[in-house]
């Protein structure tokens, strides 16, 4: 029996989150690690970060983005593993395959977490419950892995309710319980609601969303701005946003932490146009066009800039690899060195098909930059990303930091 309220507002969303999803494939892979701490990042001596942990881990303190060496002192026994990506995309895809079999509304949201809106399948597959329910089951009998579901009337609560009861979870929000459940919940709770948003709530006296649900409509905008009418919104169970299949992904990053500090400025560009051949290959492989271009860049004291630049849209590893070495140079003189370089690329939109023909266009000019891009892609298909690139990232392997 579906449990929610399908006369007020139907609870057709569904979250679905994976738990600890990079050591529960590396748990599953070598079941040896079952039971135990397991942390992904890398050597614990290295200067990496915490990707994540296993919840064994996690109790004993350690987290995501916490420097590797810090989870070791917490947690001495753990074991330390690898960030072996292409694992945890394959066991991804497996996953938003079974969730593909119940709706074509998917939003995919990160490599292991989803928005489903069941509303139109319901005739096919009966009630959210039972599909939710069906998805967890086929999870885990089928890949071994275990994954929170969320279901409620809107995204905002259906992803409260996969985070509430992790791991292994399973829950729904009505919508005659929002209220009264969301109350006493501190507002970092809230989407949107970071560190920094947080101290200023707090400084205003709203401790839980409560306090926000209390507050009359219009005063916490006055007070904060546009956001503030979100969070008031939110307090009250409000979320109009649809669940929107396609828009996969809003930005795609590569950072790495140096084993030891660099200010060695042909290095950094090297690994920069490395990045962007390595990002710029996954737009391509997914039809992505990117129209953000972010450096970031953390000083070995710890502070961290970043500087984007707004490009026309485009995927060519050549463009976004000069955009990015552009804004480093400009960035960054030297000085002090750094510890860690990131690119990310944001603002992603779909490219428009190739037109017949273009492959050849530009005979008299030479290959152009993005075929010359198609046809390397088709040889690390085959071959692996190693065998072929640019001349500009041919440098880098020398430094290779330890964690690429
Ligand atoms: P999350 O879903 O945030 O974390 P999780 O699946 O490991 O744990 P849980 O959902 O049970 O709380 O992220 C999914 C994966 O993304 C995670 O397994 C590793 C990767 N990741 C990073 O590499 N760095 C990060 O800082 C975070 C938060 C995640
Ligand atoms: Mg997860």
């Amino acid at each position: 029996m579906d449990n929610c309220n399908l006369t007020a507002e139907t609870c057709s969303i569904i979250h679905c989150d994976l738990d600890a999803f990079y050591a529960s494939v590396e748990q599953r892979e070598n079941p040896s690690l079952q039971g135990k701490p397991v942390v992904v990042g890398g050597d614990p001596r290295s200067r990496g970060v915490v990707a994540t942990c296993s919840y064994e881990a996690r109790s004993y303190g350690v987290k995501s983005a916490m420097p590797l060496a810090q989870a070791q002192r917490l947690c001495p026994h753990a074991v330390f593993l690898p960030v072996a990506r292409q694992r945890y995309q394959e066991a991804s895809r497996q996953v938003f395959a079974i969730m593909a079999d119940y709706t074509p509304m998917m939003e995919i949201l990160s490599i292991d977490e989803a928005f489903l809106d069941v509303a139109s399948s319901l005739s096919l597959f009966g009630t959210p419950e039972g599909i939710g329910r069906t998805i967890k089951k086929r999870v885990e009998k089928e890949l071994n892995l275990k994954i929170s579901v969320g279901i409620s009337y809107n995204k905002f609560l259906a992803k409260l309710a996969s985070q509430l009861d992790k791991p292994d979870g399973f829950r729904v929000i009505k919508a005659d319980e929002a209220l009264a459940l969301l109350r006493p919940l501190p507002v970092q709770h809230l989407w949107g609601v970071g560190e920094k948003t947080g101290r200023e709530l707090d400084r205003l006296g709203l401790y839980h969303i409560g306090d926000i649900q209390d507050l009359p409509e219009g005063w916490l905008a006055d007070k904060i701005g546009s956001a503030g009418k979100l969070f008031w919104e939110l307090a009250r169970g409000i979320d109009p946003r649809p669940v929107t299949p396609g828009r996969q992904r809003k930005s795609l990053g590569r950072e790495v932490t140096f084993a030891a500090d660099t200010a060695d400025i042909n290095y950094l560009k090297d690994l920069l146009n490395r990045f962007a051949a390595e990002l710029c290959g996954k737009l391509r492989q997914n039809g992505l066009d990117t129209s953000t271009v972010t450096v970031k860049i953390k000083y070995n004291n710890f502070a961290a800039i970043s500087r984007s630049r707004t490009i026309s849209p485009g995927n060519s590893d050549m463009l976004i690899g000069e955009t990015a070495t552009d804004i480093l140079q400009d960035a960054y003189h030297g000085y002090p060195p750094l510890r860690l370089i990131g690119l990310s690329l944001g603002r992603l939109t779909p490219a428009p098909a190739l037109e017949q023909g273009s492959l050849f266009a530009n005979d008299s000019a030479g290959p152009d930059d993005n075929e010359i891009d198609r046809v390397m892609d088709g040889i690390r298909q085959r071959f692996g990303s190693e065998v072929i690139g640019r001349a500009n990232t041919l440098t880098w392997k020398k430094h290779r930091p330890p964690n690429l």
